[in-house]
């Protein structure tokens, strides 16, 4: 394997205003490479064991129905480093805090709707890829 593997979605926000492209190309651009990927529009039940571990937070309602609100697309990411690598090119989780040059503050609307997701840990990365992927989906 080429470095270490992440987990990756582009959520409804960014898949609605067709930025698929946009934002994988960024992805790309910050030495990541797609090893998998598929646009699924998750059930609530998928998006609620997805999102366990917020569950007990204000946002945790909302949180789902803006996931479920439209199609996703998750990925499978591999490089050097991979998940840092990818939380830097994603940027900070509200756009009006995120850096230039990052995904976040290209695209993202609003604290929820902030155009991707990245795993934020290896432990995590690991968990959240067998969620989503058999291993003979991903193809590296
Ligand atoms: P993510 O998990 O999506 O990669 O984002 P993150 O680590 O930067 O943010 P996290 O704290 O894990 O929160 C998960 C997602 O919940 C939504 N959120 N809404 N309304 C709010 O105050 C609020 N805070 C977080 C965002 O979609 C965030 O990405
Ligand atoms: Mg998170």
């Amino acid at each position: 394997m080429a470095g270490t593997r992440t987990f990756s979605i582009i959520k409804p926000d960014a898949t609605k205003r067709n930025l698929t492209g946009a934002v994988t190309k960024m992805l790309e651009e910050a030495g990541l490479r797609v090893v998998a990927s598929k646009r699924i529009h998750m059930t609530r039940d998928q998006a609620e064991g997805f999102y366990a571990v917020h569950k007990e937070r204000p946002f945790f309602g909302e949180l789902v129905e803006f996931m479920i609100s439209g199609p996703v697309v998750v990925q499978v990411l591999e490089g050097e480093n991979a998940m840092q690598r990818n939380r830097d090119v994603m940027g900070a989780t509200n756009p009006a805090d995120a850096a230039e040059g990052t995904i976040r503050k290209a695209f993202a609307e609003s604290i929820e709707a902030n155009s991707v997701h990245g795993s934020d840990s290896d432990e995590n990365a690991a968990i959240e890829i067998a969620y989503f992927f058999n291993e003979d989906e991903i193809v590296g």
